[in-house]
């Protein structure tokens, strides 16, 4: 491709509201361009880049012996109200209305849709296992569009559906799902950390895992073992200190003290020159509308997710200072479990405490020498808490956890029978009795696999793009559209490199030398080959765009290289 010709400007900076360094240099590069919040185009260079990575997705699905069908993004929201999902999803569903008044959904993922295919297309066990994908946009009207096509409401997933006669089936058809994800980032060059996750709203009976892309800029925060591979979303990971209470001095009995105006953790720890983790922090809740106290050690957090899967509620928030006080006598800040008539929920962590400071569920006032299962009921104890770095490992003796952040690009489920179950999907077994398909679900986010590998993979003057996923494979920069000599050799490699099937991005605009190398770092492709002054004696330079290593090189040998490189990747 000639670079005078390709539609795509290089901006000399990003708008300001482009935080993340991969939504700046995507702007930047000319490889997306936003039409609103959260929506945006693919410029040709952006499109080339999707496109290697879709490939990359259905060679080894189809390896994996998926097969690859597309649905509508248009579904009827009848098939929501089916699955029981409609009043599940509020704003973030986008709903619009058809010409003769009926509504219509567009497609946030395709449970739904599928089942209803499977169920009208398959009715024998004989027909069975089959696991079937889609490359399609979705759409999700999130509260928060930001960095660029790592939260957008409009963008690209692969989603598969797998349909199994039992559930080894299911395990099997989740282990080829789960082995070509491995696959399929890897040759993308990312890092990737598969983690146990919480399965959410979506359900299912066994077991999630999510893929998350190492990134500072990632939403998601995971636990990792320093030791063994155990690895978890932070809303299910959880550590392995014990859980049993043991008490091993007397202590005097609760003493009330003034505290005026001490209502944090921090201002308690300070007024009484203890550590935040003598605190025995308490927080009301309102789960399913109805008051409960949860008590973590104060220098922990409460794990929402945790506690809403323990409760079983549909809803849980914390509760406003009417409600507390409602249910405390207090107001916030001086809440605590001792004496409560409400249901006293206990972290495990606190019964590992001697004795505490808790809330005297009095304005200005808290408790000291507090004793959990002495001073306050522990029936309620469990693992409500996230994890901090430094916990013991869960699964190994010496391990301990560390937490980083990650972009979850991948997300697999074992649905079991919720779906189909909802859409009446059976089928036949061999003894001609009805059976319901056990299905699995496994999401890939293609739009925002591009952001994560930029994230992974940049530097301060642009994109490092590998090779596999790479716009072009080689950037072809003549130094001086001027010089007849460069221009000939330039365009000799060029044609050279093409007959080759090598794809190459030939910079022949007439620009000054430094804004052409700045462009092309910006762009990230990742081999360069300058045609600069030695190349009247037929010497070209090879840059390496990750290492910034320069070579001289003859015309051949550069040519030699640069095939290698791109079979390499
Ligand atoms: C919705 C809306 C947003 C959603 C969903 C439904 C996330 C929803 C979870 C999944 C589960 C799997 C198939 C591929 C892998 C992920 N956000 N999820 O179901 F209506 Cl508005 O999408 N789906």
């Amino acid at each position: 491709m000639r670079q005078s010709a390709l539609f795509s400007n290089t901006l000399r900076e990003a708008p300001s509201d482009a935080e993340a360094a991969s939504h700046q240099f995507m702007l930047r590069g000319g490889f997306i361009r936003q039409l609103a919040a959260g929506i945006y185009s693919y410029l040709p260079l952006g499109l080339r880049v999707l496109h290697k990575i879709e490939h990359i997705i259905r060679q080894e699905l189809e390896h994996a012996g998926a097969q690859e069908l597309l649905m509508p993004a248009l579904q009827p929201t009848e098939l929501w109200k089916e699955s029981g999902r409609y009043s599940v999803y509020g704003p973030e569903l986008m709903r619009l209305k058809d010409r003769h008044n009926r509504e219509f959904a567009l497609g946030p993922t395709h449970e739904e849709v599928i089942t209803s295919l499977v169920k009208n297309e398959i009715n024998s066990y004989r027909k069975l296992p089959v696991t079937l994908f889609q490359i399609q946009t979705k759409f999700r009207d999130e509260r928060r569009p930001r960095y660029g096509l790592l939260r957008g409401r409009e963008f690209m997933m692969k989603d598969a559906y797998s349909f199994d006669a039992s559930w080894e089936g299911l395990d099997r058809s989740y282990k080829a799902m789960y082995e070509a994800y491995v696959r399929i980032f890897q040759r993308c060059g990312l890092v990737v950390k598969a983690v146990e996750a919480d399965a959410g709203a979506i359900g299912g009976e066994g077991g999630t895992h999510e893929f998350m892309a190492l990134a500072d800029i990632g939403e998601d925060t995971i636990a990792t073992c320093n030791a063994c591979a155990y690895a978890a979303n932070l809303e299910k990971a959880h550590s392995g200190s014990s859980s049993e209470r043991r008490v091993s001095a007397q202590h005097g009995t609760v003493q009330k003290i003034e505290t005026p105006d001490v209502r944090t953790v921090e201002q308690l720890a300070q007024y009484l020159a203890i550590s935040s983790q003598a605190v025995m922090k308490t927080l009301i809740y309102a789960a399913d509308g109805k008051p409960i106290a949860v008590v973590v050690r104060g220098d922990h957090e409460v794990n929402e997710i945790k506690l809403q899967n323990h409760l079983g509620v549909e809803t849980l928030e914390l509760a406003d200072a009417q409600t507390t006080k409602a249910a405390t006598g207090a107001p916030i800040g001086f809440v605590g479990p001792v004496g409560l008539n409400i249901p006293v929920l206990v972290d495990f962590a606190v019964l590992q405490m001697e004795a505490g400071v808790c809330g005297g569920n009095e304005v200005d006032a808290h408790y000291t020498n507090v004793v959990p299962g002495r001073d306050f009921s522990v029936e309620q104890a469990g693992d409500f808490r996230n994890v901090t770095a430094g916990d013991p490992c869960p699964h190994c003796a010496e391990g301990e956890l560390q937490l980083m952040k990650g972009i979850e690009v991948g997300h697999v489920f074992k649905l079991g029978t919720k779906y189909s179950e909802a859409l009446g999907a059976r089928y036949l077994d061999a003894n001609g009795r009805e059976q319901t398909f056990i299905m699995g679900c496994y999401g890939i986010g293609v739009s925002r696999i591009l952001s994560a590998i930029v994230e992974q993979s940049h530097d301060g003057r642009g994109i490092i793009w590998p090779q596999a996923v790479a716009p072009y494979h080689v950037h072809v920069i003549p130094v001086s559209v001027k010089d007849e000599a460069q221009m000939r050799i330039a365009h000799e490699l060029y044609g050279l490199l093409r007959s080759r099937g090598i794809e190459a991005l030939l910079d022949d605009r007439d620009e000054r030398a430094g804004v052409k190398f700045n462009d092309s770092d910006l762009m990230g492709i990742p081999v360069r080959i300058v045609v600069g002054k030695d190349a009247g004696n037929g010497q070209v330079e090879y840059v390496d765009r990750r290492s910034n290593e320069k070579q001289a090189l003859l015309l051949d040998d550069a040519i030699a290289r640069i095939l290698a490189n791109v079979e390499g990747a």
